[in-house]
């Protein structure tokens, strides 16, 4: 680590702030060239950690970047991965205030719900798929704290990975005769398709994001607990939204879940 403690947490404060009153920030790298990766997820988990604070529960993970057309899109070479807090929870059915927000966009992904604890090292697809009780479509609303979405690895790692808001909803699906590689995936704005797309997009299979995610968490000693809401990762790339907009999601046999933004 090249940051001290003080600093770190000025960050996480800095971050959360924005994050909160939905203000934009020049990338922190900018002013902490030295910042190294642990760096990078002590801020992000001191960021988690004044949430806790607050009262905020942890209901799960999001893997990022893991896409061919997110690391183009965002000019990036590997995943990331962030934490998600009861808040970032919009139920189907409501809307997403774009005051709350900075510049949000939406990207399709597909949820995994755990029924049992997953720990790595040494989990892949068959230990994911195993450790699975079901599976969702999931419309994640990220919003990058960076100024016009301008950043590298270590400053959105930091950021939590620009988690703002997700929705669920269609069908849940048990995953033991489901082909996730497979599934085709369409995202619609305003009834016009802007992005397409299927499960294999991810990493070659959405539960490989989640086998990564559970075997970096194990380096730092710790598990993706049974009942975790995890986000496996945009598989196409993120799609930009304004206030009126109407977005939908279909994924094929898992039904779609819808959001409207005022
Ligand atoms: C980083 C978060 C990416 C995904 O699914 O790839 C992400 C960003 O693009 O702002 O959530
Ligand atoms: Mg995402």
């Amino acid at each position: 680590m090249n940051l001290d403690q003080n600093t770190i947490n000025s960050l996480a404060e800095h971050l959360e702030s924005c994050e909160l009153k939905a203000h934009d920030t020049p990338k922190i790298t900018d002013e902490y060239p030295q910042m190294d990766w642990e760096d990078a997820y002590a801020i992000q988990e001191a960021i988690k950690q004044r949430k806790i604070a607050r009262g905020c529960r942890i209901i799960g993970y999001k893997a990022g970047l893991t896409s061919h057309a997110k690391m183009q899109q965002m000019g990036v070479s590997n995943p990331v991965f962030g934490f998600l807090a009861d808040y970032f929870s919009v139920l189907e059915g409501s809307a997403v205030k774009l005051s709350e927000l900075i510049h949000p966009k939406v990207e399709p992904e597909i949820a995994f719900v755990t029924k049992t604890a997953l720990k790595g090292h040494g989990c892949h697809i068959g230990t994911v798929l195993a450790a699975t009780d079901f599976v969702m479509p999931a419309i994640e609303i990220i919003d990058s704290r960076y100024r016009d979405f301008k950043f590298d690895l270590k400053s959105v790692i930091a950021d939590n990975c620009s988690s703002s808001r997700f929705v669920v909803g269609g069908r849940m699906r048990p995953v033991a005769d489901l082909d996730l590689r497979t599934i085709g995936v369409v995202l619609e704005k305003n009834g016009e398709v802007v992005a397409l797309g299927a499960g294999a997009a991810v990493l070659g299979h959405p539960a490989a994001a989640i086998a990564m995610l559970a075997n970096l968490l194990g380096e730092r000693g710790e598990e993706i607990p049974a009942g975790s809401l995890i986000l496996s990762g945009a598989i196409t790339e993120a799609v930009m939204i304004k206030a009126g907009d109407n977005v939908s999601l279909q994924m094929q046999g898992m039904g779609s879940v819808n959001v409207r933004f005022i």
